[in-house]
């Protein structure tokens, strides 16, 4: 029976890749000299913010002490979130609002599983933060994805079983994740890239509880 279903933020609920992409981008040819392109982009989805600036550093040759890591950070969060407060309702991407409805209508219960610690204000500006049952963020975990914890602290978080719980990843590592927790995993993007995905599709307005039924509780 299908009990839950977790969803991670970014590239699933809202495409906010693009603007981490461009506050990194800043940050890598204004403060380290280096280049930063859009396939570079494609590695960071779904690592934590200092995993993501290690793998900038590690393009460049100089070293840099913890005080300018940190104060890295802080920056490109800083001209990241100028960004996010631009954002609306209109940002979900296709289908986020009317499928998270439709779970709550049908008592199945969601939640959020994010590496971002901005998550709780971005939910906020979506309008679909009363659409979510439990958020598990950045701000709460201790192991990035491909380790489980995101997802089976939601689990837990919301009393339900991985079995009966639905993952929905657009990062190879949330997919790894989510089938490492032993959950079912639907991909958001393209079949090609997450082939530990159960089945993929482009975004969430493909999704119908009937259709999650039929996947994955008809035998
Ligand atoms: P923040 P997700 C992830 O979100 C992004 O995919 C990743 O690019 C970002 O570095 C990470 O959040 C941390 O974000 O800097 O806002 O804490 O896909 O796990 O929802
Ligand atoms: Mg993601």
């Amino acid at each position: 029976m299908l009990s839950a279903c977790l969803f991670d933020l970014d590239g699933v609920l809202v495409d906010t890749a693009r603007h981490h992409f461009a506050a990194w981008q800043r940050l890598a040819q204004e403060r380290i000299g280096v280049t930063f392109t859009q396939q570079d982009n494609e590695q960071l989805k779904g690592l934590s913010r200092l995993e993501s600036l290690n793998y900038i550093l590690s393009k460049s040759d100089r070293n840099f002490s913890e005080e300018e890591k940190f104060q890295m950070m802080k920056d490109k969060n800083d001209w990241y979130l100028l960004l996010v407060a631009e954002l609306t309702p209109e940002d979900a991407l296709p289908g986020t609002t009317a499928l998270l409805q439709s779970l709550k209508a049908s008592g199945i219960k969601t939640g959020l599983g994010s590496a971002s610690k901005n998550a709780p204000l971005i939910i906020e500006k979506l309008g679909i933060a009363h659409l979510l049952d439990v958020v598990i963020d950045g701000n709460i975990v201790s192991k990035s994805k491909p380790d489980p914890e995101v997802f089976i602290r939601g689990a837990e978080a919301l009393n339900v079983s991985p079995s009966e719980t639905i993952v929905f990843e657009d990062a190879v590592s949330g997919v790894a994740a989510a089938k490492t927790g032993g959950f079912s995993c639907v991909g958001i993007g393209q079949p090609d890239d997450l082939k530990q995905a159960d089945f993929v599709v482009p975004d969430l307005s493909f999704i119908t509880i009937a259709l999650l039924n039929n996947k994955f509780f008809s035998h």
